[in-house]
């Protein structure tokens, strides 16, 4: 489909910008690496502590490139699948607000001023500025989403009786998800954290900024994740040579999600004491519920790529795997989205570990949990968010991938990396390894008490996972930025592969509407973070004054 010039270039720069700071988030990625393993000992080449390294590494990987894509491949979804561009006022106002807020953001951590970590809850306090940067990053992809609604509403006046596509639906499942979680973090960074950074509230409610965190932090990981469901939904089949096994599989699961992604950010605090334990047993429990559309997608794209197998003509119970077209450079998405499945095997199984509340006991705060989270937001995210820039970019600008089959192997590099990465720190993690730990000082004094002989091995699988990452995220960058830079060589469009669905369904009202799901979104949340927030009012005796690193 032909898109106009100034929307095409929107949609450039939402890819541009943030790729071009995951160079210094991806960077930081490798320092860390470096740093708890002992290579080197204080400050990076660029004189940058360990702490606002990491946080650059989480702010700008985590938070700035996910947001950004997800606007960028929810632009080009909706005006694709639709057919109706986005307005072009609007798009242009979001650019600058997101654009504007990283800048700010970017300032205060580039400055030293605002270590805080991606999550950053008090009592870590930030430059106020940084606070701002984030609420206008948030607030630049809420106008993007308004202006989606407005087309969708327009396009199913037109047509009530067509299903809405399922990446459109998953698009809007996704922001909905986002817009509701975001308003928690909004109103922690502007009533909350803001006065307090300016010196104008001499405390603050800890465990209120960390449940309201929480509110948003666990939807967050969602957020990231339903743009990477939406291409295996709706791509993936497609580029395996197969079919999509049950359309209604995948609207049934974002349905899910968007019931369960928010009610459960509790389980990041089973150990706050401010909270009761009732309600995180509850929230314990939903967590379990939140797994199973990932288990309705894992059996729904598993069967997809069986049928794919089968029609490329495998025979037996298993052949049909080695039929897939894993190094085919012409289908490269499908080795981006294969190998994000691949890990999310291991990211799904330790997310069921960390959200059993007696055994979050042995791993919380432990190097376990970046072990788990690079399988799942570094695997079928990051993969998703990898191999689409490329494939968008090119056909936005109408020029062929530089180095395709350098492309081909850049996932399979970084699986391979990533497998080993996190196997280091989540067996570091089951032995008491520290996550947020510059553990390479505590090598300096192996007579110290803090020296632990067994995290050496298990920093040492950290480091060469992470230079096989850092390795693979290179080819990337060669690959992006090559292809960005390169000679036009054909019309600019934008047209996703599209899967068939195997089994053609009757179209269920109650799976293609937007308000009883949203009604019963609004009482499960309620119930869920109603005793959660009054725990936290009850059990603040002091409030706490800001805590530098
Ligand atoms: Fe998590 C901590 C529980 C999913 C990200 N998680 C984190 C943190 C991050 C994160 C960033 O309950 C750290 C936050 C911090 O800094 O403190 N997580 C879960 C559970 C799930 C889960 C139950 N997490 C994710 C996803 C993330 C993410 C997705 C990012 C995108 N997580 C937790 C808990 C904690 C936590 C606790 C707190 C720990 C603590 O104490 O601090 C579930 O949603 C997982 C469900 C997934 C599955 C897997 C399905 C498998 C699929 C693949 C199929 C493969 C195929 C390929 C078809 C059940 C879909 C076939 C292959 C062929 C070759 C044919
Ligand atoms: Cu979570």
């Amino acid at each position: 489909m032909h898109i106009s010039k100034p929307i095409r270039n929107i949609i450039l720069i939402e890819l541009f910008v943030p790729v071009l700071l995951l160079t210094i988030g991806i960077y930081h990625g490798l320092m860390q690496v470096i740093y708890r393993a002992g290579v080197i000992h204080q400050s990076s080449f660029a004189k940058l502590d360990y702490y606002q390294g990491l946080t650059l590494h989480g702010v700008i990987n985590a938070i700035v490139l996910t947001t950004f894509f997800a606007v960028a491949f929810g632009h080009a979804t909706v005006a694709f699948h639709l057919k109706r561009e986005p307005n072009y006022k609007a798009s242009m106002l979001s650019l600058c607000l997101m654009v504007g807020g990283t800048l700010m953001a970017a300032w205060a951590m580039l400055a030293g001023k605002a270590s805080v970590l991606y999550t950053f809850y008090a009592p870590l306090k930030a430059h106020p500025l940084f606070y701002l940067g984030t609420a206008l990053l948030i607030v630049g992809s809420w106008v993007a989403f308004f202006d989606w609604v407005t087309i969708y509403l327009k396009w199913k006046k037109d047509n009530r009786e067509v299903n809405t596509p399922l990446a459109v639906l998953g698009t809007l499942i996704n922001f909905t998800i986002w817009f509701v979680c975001t308003l928690a973090v909004a109103y922690e960074v502007l009533v909350l954290l803001i006065p307090w950074s300016m010196g104008w509230t001499p405390t603050v409610n800890v465990s209120l900024t960390r449940t309201l965190f929480w509110f948003f932090g666990h939807a967050l990981v969602y957020f990231w994740l339903l743009p990477a469901y939406i291409m295996f939904y709706t791509i993936l089949p497609k580029v395996a040579g197969g079919k999509l096994y049950s359309e209604l599989a995948g609207r049934i699961a974002f349905f899910v999600f968007l019931l369960l992604s928010i009610p459960i950010g509790v389980h990041h605090q089973f150990g706050d004491p401010a909270i009761g334990r009732g309600i995180k047993l509850t929230q314990g429990i939903l967590t379990f519920g939140v797994a199973i559309p990932s288990f309705i997608t894992a059996f729904t794209i598993a069967a997809s790529l069986e049928y794919a197998g089968r029609k490329r003509g495998a025979k037996g119970l298993w052949n049909w795997v080695w039929k897939l077209p894993f190094f085919d450079k012409n289908v490269y998405l499908f080795g981006y989205l294969i190998n994000g499945l691949i890990l999310f095997i291991f990211g799904g199984l330790t997310g069921l570990v960390n959200a059993s509340y007696s055994l979050n006991n042995v791993i919380h705060n432990t190097a376990w949990v970046p072990g788990h989270f690079h399988l799942t937001v570094a695997g079928p995210v990051f993969l998703a968010i990898l191999g689409m820039s490329i494939f968008m970019t090119s056909q936005l600008t109408g020029k062929k991938i530089f180095l395709p089959k350098i492309n081909t192997i850049v996932p399979y590099l970084w699986t391979v990396g990533v497998l080993i990465f996190s196997t280091g720190l989540m067996w570091g993690g089951l032995l008491g390894e520290p996550r947020r730990t510059n553990l390479g000082l505590t090598y300096l004094n192996p007579e110290s008490e803090l020296y632990n002989p067994y995290w050496v091995i298990t920093t040492m699988l950290g480091l060469a996972g992470g230079g096989i990452m850092f390795t693979a995220g290179l080819l990337y960058f060669v690959v992006f930025f090559g292809t960005f830079f390169s000679k036009r060589t054909a019309e600019p469009v934008i047209d996703f592969p599209v899967s068939e669905v195997y089994h053609t369904e009757k179209r269920i009202p109650i799976f293609d509407t937007f308000r009883p799901w949203l009604i019963a979104m609004a009482i499960i949340l309620f119930m869920a973070y109603l005793p959660a927030i009054m725990d936290t009012l009850n059990n603040n005796r002091k409030g706490a004054p800001p805590y530098l690193p």
